[in-house]
């Protein structure tokens, strides 16, 4: 089982800058405690973070025919990008989408999601262990399907 894991803009910041909203833990460190999770479930993961939505993009066009399955924290793109939608809906590949902070809870503009209709689900408010809990999610989906 391949899955993508993405993260999008900003997210190279974590731990960095402003631990008060994120927290302090960085995004290295959550891909390896991921990474730990994926070899002991017998998952292999490849890892993108970008600034930029086309990058994004184009890895997501990559992952079609190549992988099973993407985990995605769109960061800011979750709430206005359809592109990121078009791209995600276009591979047609099973997809989880996380966010370390409560989204619900936070201003009005991060309510809502034009990512989470072509989601399998969104997991949100759970910090780094959302990305375990998405992987884990999107192992048993595709089990269930049978992949
Ligand atoms: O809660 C999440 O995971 C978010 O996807 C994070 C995004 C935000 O725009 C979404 O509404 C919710 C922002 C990531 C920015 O991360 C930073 C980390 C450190 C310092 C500044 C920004």
């Amino acid at each position: 089982m391949k899955i993508l894991v993405l993260n999008g803009p900003n997210l190279n910041l974590l731990g960095v800058r402003e631990p008060g909203v994120y927290g302090s833990v960085t995004l290295p460190a959550i891909e390896k405690q991921l990474l730990n999770k994926a070899s002991e479930w017998g998952i292999e993961l490849e890892f993108f973070q970008s600034n930029h939505e086309g990058a994004l993009l184009d890895k997501i066009h990559e992952a079609y025919g190549t992988k099973d399955g993407i985990l995605i924290n769109p960061g800011a793109l979750t709430h206005y990008s359809y592109a990121l939608r078009d791209a995600i809906s276009s591979v047609n590949l099973p997809t989880v989408e996380v966010h370390l902070s409560n989204i619900h809870k936070r201003e009005e503009f991060r309510h809502h999601s034009v990512i989470a209709p072509v989601a399998i689900g969104q997991i949100a408010g759970f910090g780094a262990y959302g990305y375990e809990m998405g992987l884990a999610a999107l192992q048993r989906h595709l089990k269930e399907k049978g992949e």
